[in-house]
């Protein structure tokens, strides 16, 4: 760490000064107006001093230096890092207190991943545990502790001879449909499966049209339901299929005729796993009605949509926590069928922990 005291008339002339100095990098420390000792100085213009510092790492290359010198900056930038979040979580309140030490750096950067405090101190006390338990270092202990909350994805798993009838849920607009026509192109053009569609959205006007479209694509018809009652006929009609996937109408979250429709679909066409479509880019708190208002079925499966639309993925593990339920896919974009994956809780552990 270079630190340097500079002098001049103006702070345009000071930050000129260091920029060519110690270059675009370099960061200020303080930056004053001083006037000259003794009585002279109260009749002088005050001159501008800044202190600027500069890590030695951003101007010097790092392939030049030798494992020693890496590891010593590298030290450094850990102790700033930790200082930092210390900083932070001091400025935070006593929260950052409850934390031991060790955990303060991954603790902080969780919360600026955007996950809820709550979450992260539960995370950490986990993660405690398995550091005494299993001695294991510190990230991996906090890391283990992640994938913990999060846990095992579980995708669609066909099996021969064993027809599976999924249904997906969610509010308006998150994604329903696209992600059925993702994972329709994807069961049957991938893994060889005869595919059923159908669909209980006739509500919204072109709902059908929609996945209709999907449909004759990949060659299956879609069977449109009007009323529960009828769904007994269309799975009746998808009999031969592998694995028939249904998709309902996005409702308002306090709809209790729409729950009340749900519950007798669910009962009716006898649903093997029901799929929960939360949109990622929206708010935790968002995201927690939605999980309270979906609270009555009896358990489902996350999948995360618009991923493309976020950049912090806190909300995966904050959602994940409070419904106490598993993830299956996540998927990050508007392209049929690319942009769908299984989900990926070892690399949404890695994003949690880095800082943002
Ligand atoms: N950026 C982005 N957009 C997506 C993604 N998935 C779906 N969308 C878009 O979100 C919009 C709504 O998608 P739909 O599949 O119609 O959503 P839905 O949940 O079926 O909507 P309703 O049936 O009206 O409740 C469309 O414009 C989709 O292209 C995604 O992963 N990323
Ligand atoms: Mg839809």
């Amino acid at each position: 760490m270079k630190v340097k005291r500079y002098i001049g008339n103006t702070n345009q002339e000071v930050m000129q000064k260091i920029k060519e100095e110690l270059g675009p990098e370099a960061v200020i420390v303080s930056n004053r107006k001083l006037r000259k000792k003794g009585i002279k100085g109260l009749f002088q213009k005050p001159v501008v001093e800044v202190v600027a510092a500069i890590d030695d790492a951003a101007y010097t290359d790092k392939s030049s230096l030798d494992t020693r010198d890496i590891k010593r900056l590298e030290n450094i930038e850990y102790q700033m890092q930790y200082m930092g979040s210390m900083l932070k979580s001091l400025i935070n309140g006593a929260e950052g207190a409850e934390v031991d030490k060790k955990y303060i750096t991954y603790y902080q950067n969780m919360l600026d991943n955007e996950v809820d405090k709550d979450v992260a101190k539960s995370v950490i006390k986990r993660a405690e545990e398995l550091y005494n338990r299993d001695k294991i270092g510190i990230y991996e202990s906090v890391y283990n502790s992640i994938l913990y909350f999060i846990g095992r994805p579980k995708p669609i798993n066909v099996y021969p001879g064993q027809q599976k009838i999924v249904l997906f849920v969610g509010p308006t607009g998150v994604g329903k449909t696209t992600t059925i026509a993702k994972l329709a192109a994807i069961l049957s053009i991938e893994q060889h499966k005869n595919v059923g569609l159908v669909t209980t959205d006739t509500y919204r006007i072109g709902a059908v049209d929609q996945l209709n479209l999907y449909g004759e694509i990949l060659g299956i018809k879609v069977e449109v339901v009007c009323s529960p009652n009828d769904i007994l006929q269309a799975l009746r009609n998808n009999r031969d299929k592998d694995v028939v996937l249904i998709d309902t109408a996005g409702r308002g979250l306090n709809d209790s005729k729409h729950q009340q429709e749900l519950k007798e679909t669910i009962g009716t066409a006898k649903v093997d796993e029901i799929h929960l479509v939360i949109s990622g880019n929206v708010s935790y708190k968002n995201c927690l009605d939605t999980i309270d208002s979906y609270s009555f079925l009896p358990s489902y499966k996350l999948i995360f949509t618009k991923l493309d639309d976020m950049t912090r993925y806190g909300i995966i593990l904050n959602c994940c926590f409070t419904a106490g339920q598993p993830l299956s896919y996540i998927t990050t974009g508007q392209n049929v069928p690319d942009d769908i994956q299984l989900a990926y809780p070892e690399e949404i552990a890695k994003h949690l922990l880095e800082r943002p």
